[in-house]
């Protein structure tokens, strides 16, 4: 391989690593100025039978069963983490320890002590990138409401409105999966998709929830096994509701839940400033609602913008004005923000340190439910 080249290994094969694959494989051919090419050298899993067809089906050179073997590797440079949240801790410091760039799905761990021992480890390795997997930071739209808000265009920020709208469980039937146990995915509703909205809140307004006070719960308890006769023990939450308070004088909702029958990944930001508003939902993932008091009165409202213009976050590489992008570009994003990073040695966004302050929060809201009071959100150790 020349210095030119970097090759990555993935460990996971499901959802999120179809969609990773998919953003190796066009990094290259979207970002023709990269000065990288990206080898997708090895994919990792546990069951041979199944690693083996999604390593060819995805087009990966090799495939492992044990995620050591990729840490271990020489002719890997960066490791790709797309498991259960119990394992991104021991995987993504082993990894680093090891010399190699890692991309870590979210949420970043599965409690604050794994994001803590995950952003140390990074820390301890400064020419190394580790970045977590919030990859809604990169829908177009998404950036191009952050840059609204640093150019001053909503002024002070009162209200955040946050929502993450999902129905796959409303089904009481719905089998059960990893994502229903504590003890693999840490949370339910709160982590795999209330961490989104957290994420999104800080990045888009540049403000961080400093406390909280909220609610989960639990609708059904007991789930279908997919393979066999039984059911499996449902020991997270279904839904999370909870208020914030700001650092930056703003108040915040956040609500996260799979039991919204209808709403199918609707994640929805609603910003209200002295001088406008706007509402994003990934369900219409190229537009914007805009409400700009700079306009004369009697013209004013909610107008759509079509994040669609060369000139708009992320869209220089893609297609004229109008033709709009889905789910899948922002992971190819992520993929080349994350190559930048490793190549202009610029600090990953967002940093394993971003992921420790979603888990922070995640953390303070469960210590609300359980004790019913505000919680403050816990500080970074001096
Ligand atoms: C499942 O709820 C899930 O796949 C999340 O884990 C992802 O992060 C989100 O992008 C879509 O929904």
């Amino acid at each position: 391989m020349g210095a030119s080249t970097l090759r990555v290994g993935m460990i996971g094969y499901a959802f999120m690593g179809q969609a990773h694959s998919a953003a190796w494989r066009e990094v290259n051919p979207v970002y023709a100025d990269l000065p990288v090419t990206v080898e997708m050298t090895a994919l990792c899993g546990r069951s041979r039978d199944k690693v083996e067809a999604a390593a060819r089906q995805y087009g990966w050179s090799r495939y492992e069963t044990d995620w050591r073997a990729i840490v271990a590797a020489d002719d890997i440079d960066i490791v790709d983490i797309g498991t259960p949240g119990h394992t991104h801790a021991e995987i993504a410091v082993a990894a680093l320890r090891a010399g190699k760039h890692v991309l870590c799905e979210k949420p970043l761990a599965n409690s604050v002590a794994e994001a803590e021992a995950m952003a140390k480890a990074a820390a301890e390795a400064p020419g190394l990138t580790a970045m977590c997997g919030f990859t809604y930071r990169r829908v177009p739209a998404v950036t191009f409401l952050r840059h609204l808000v640093q150019s001053g265009r909503f002024g002070r920020i009162r209200h955040v409105r946050a929502q993450y709208l999902q129905d796959w469980l409303v089904d009481p039937d719905a089998p059960w999966t990893w994502r229903l146990a504590r003890a693999k995915a840490g949370s339910g509703a709160l982590g795999d998709i209330g961490s989104h909205i957290v994420d999104l809140v800080n990045y888009v307004t540049e403000q961080h929830v400093t406390r909280v006070v909220g609610t989960t719960r639990t609708f059904v308890a007991e789930r279908p096994l997919a393979d066999d006769d039984g059911t499996g023990e449902v020991d997270v939450d279904d839904a999370v509701s909870f208020l914030a308070d700001l650092d930056g004088g703003a108040m915040a909702t956040f609500e996260a839940t799979r039991m919204a029958t209808g709403r199918k990944n609707a994640l929805r930001l609603e910003i209200n400033g002295l001088k406008g508003s706007a509402v994003f939902d990934l369900e219409r993932p190229n537009e914007l609602d805009f409400h700009d008091t700079d306009v004369a009165t009697v013209e004013q409202g909610f107008r759509r913008i079509l994040v669609t213009e060369k000139s708009h976050p992320y869209f220089d590489v893609w297609w004229p004005p109008g033709h709009t992008i889905g789910y899948q570009q922002p992971f190819t994003h992520q993929a080349h923000d994350f190559l930048r990073s490793i190549i202009d040695g610029v600090p990953a966004s967002p940093s394993f340190a971003d992921g420790l302050r979603v888990q922070r929060v995640l953390d303070a809201v469960e210590k609300s439910a359980a004790s019913g009071g505000w919680v403050e959100v816990g500080e970074e150790k001096k």
